[in-house]
C-alpha cells in the first residue's frame, strides 16, 4: 500500500524552514536568507521516495507585533497550513526557546495530529553536552511523537527525520505524478529566485516593501527569455537597488539568473526592471493582484 500526506513545517522565521525543505527535495524550489519575512506564501514540495510521498508544506514563520497587509497575509498563509495537514513538523533552534517559538507553540496547542521536533542548526553546536538538557525541556514544553536533532544546511540527520515522518504519513494514493516537486508555477519560482537575491543583497527594511513580477517567460531557440518587474515604495528605494552605474542590479540580475539556469536546466536571459508604486505593500487588493491571495 502506497502512502501519501500533508507535512507543514513550522517554525520562528529564520528557524531553517526553507533551507530544510529545499535540502529534502535536493532543488531549490524555496528561497532562504538571513532575515525574516523571506517566504511569503505556503510552497508546496512534494517528494516521491518508493512507496511514499511527502507533500512538504513551507510556511511563513509566524511574525509577531507586526503590522500590515503583508504580515497579515503571511500569518494568515503559518494558520491555514497547520489545519489540513497530516503531520506537523516544528523546526527550534538547537540553543535557544523565545517568544515566537513560543507562539507558534501555542498555535500547535489543541491539534491532534502528529508532531515530530526538529532541532536544526546542530552543525553548530559547540558545546554538545548542552543538548540533552534542551531537548528535555523542548519534550516537556511540547510532548512530540518524536523528536530529532538535524542540520538543514548541511543535511544531518535528514534521513532519520524523513523516516520519522514516513511513519506517520497515511495509506493513500500519491496525489502528484513523482517526477513533480511543487504545485508552484515556474513563473512562480523565477519570481521568487529574483526576490532572493534582493533579500539577500540589502538592508533590513526593503525586502519587505519589494515585491518582483513576471512579465515575460518565453522559450525561444534554446534560450528561456525572463523579464521581470521589482515594484518598491519610494524613490530612494529605487536608487539603492539600481546602485552606483546599475552594478548592483546587475549583480542581482547575474546571481539570479544562474540559480534560475539551474533550476529549469536551460539558457536564461534575464532583464530587470524596478519601478516605484506607492502604498502596495500594505494594499490588500494590490497584494492579490501580486499573488499574495492563497
Ligand atoms: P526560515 O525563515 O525558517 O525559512 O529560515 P531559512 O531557511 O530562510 O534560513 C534562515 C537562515 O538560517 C539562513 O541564513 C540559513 O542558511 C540558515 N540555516 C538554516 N538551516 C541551518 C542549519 O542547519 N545550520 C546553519 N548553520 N544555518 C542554517
Ligand atoms: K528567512
Ligand atoms: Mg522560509
Amino acid at each position: 500500500m502506497t502512502k501519501c500526506g500533508y507535512v507543514a513545517l513550522v517554525g520562528r522565521p529564520n528557524v531553517g524552514k526553507s533551507t530544510l525543505l529545499n535540502h529534502m527535495l535536493g532543488q531549490k524550489i524555496s528561497i532562504t536568507s538571513r532575515k525574516p519575512q523571506t517566504t511569503r506564501n505556503n510552497v508546496l514540495g512534494i517528494k516521491t521516495e518508493g512507496e511514499n510521498q511527502f507533500l512538504f508544506v513551507d510556511t511563513p514563520g509566524l511574525h509577531l507585533n507586526q503590522k500590515g497587509a503583508m504580515n497579515k497575509y503571511m500569518n494568515k498563509a503559518a494558520s491555514t497550513a497547520i489545519r489540513d495537514v497530516d503531520v506537523v513538523v516544528m523546526l527550534v533552534d538547537r540553543l535557544v526557546w523565545t517568544d515566537e517559538d513560543e507562539a507558534v507553540a501555542r498555535r500547535l496547542e489543541g491539534l491532534e495530529l502528529p508532531l515530530i521536533v526538529a532541532v536544526n542548526k546542530c552543525d553548530q553546536l559547540d558545546d554538545k553536552n548542552v543538548l540533552l538538557p534542551h531537548l528535555q525541556v523542548l519534550t516537556e514544553r511540547l510532548s512530540p511523537n518524536d523528536i530529532v536533532p538535524v542540520s538543514a544546511l548541511r543535511g544531518m540527520q535528514l534521513d532519520r527525520l524523513e523516516s520519522i515522518i514516513a511513519k506517520y504519513l497515511p495509506e493513500s494514493e500519491h496525489f502528484y505524478p513523482e517526477d513533480q516537486i511543487t504545485d508552484k508555477s515556474s513563473r512562480f519560482l523565477a519570481a521568487e529566485i529574483v526576490r532572493e537575491k534582493i533579500t539577500r543583497q540589502l538592508g533590513a527594511e526593503l525586502p519587505y516593501q519589494m515585491a518582483v513580477e513576471i512579465e515575460q517567460f518565453e522559450q525561444d531557440r534554446g534560450v528561456l527569455h525572463i523579464g521581470a518587474l521589482i515594484l518598491v515604495e519610494r524613490d530612494g528605494q529605487k536608487r539603492i537597488l539600481i546602485g552606483d552605474k546599475g552594478d548592483r542590479i546587475k549583480q542581482i540580475g547575474q546571481q539570479a539568473r544562474i540559480d534560475i539556469e539551474k533550476l529549469f536546466d536551460t539558457k536564461v536571459m534575464l532583464k530587470l526592471w524596478v519601478k516605484v508604486k506607492s502604498g502596495w505593500s500594505d494594499d490588500e487588493r494590490a497584494l492579490k493582484s501580486l499573488g499574495y491571495d492563497d
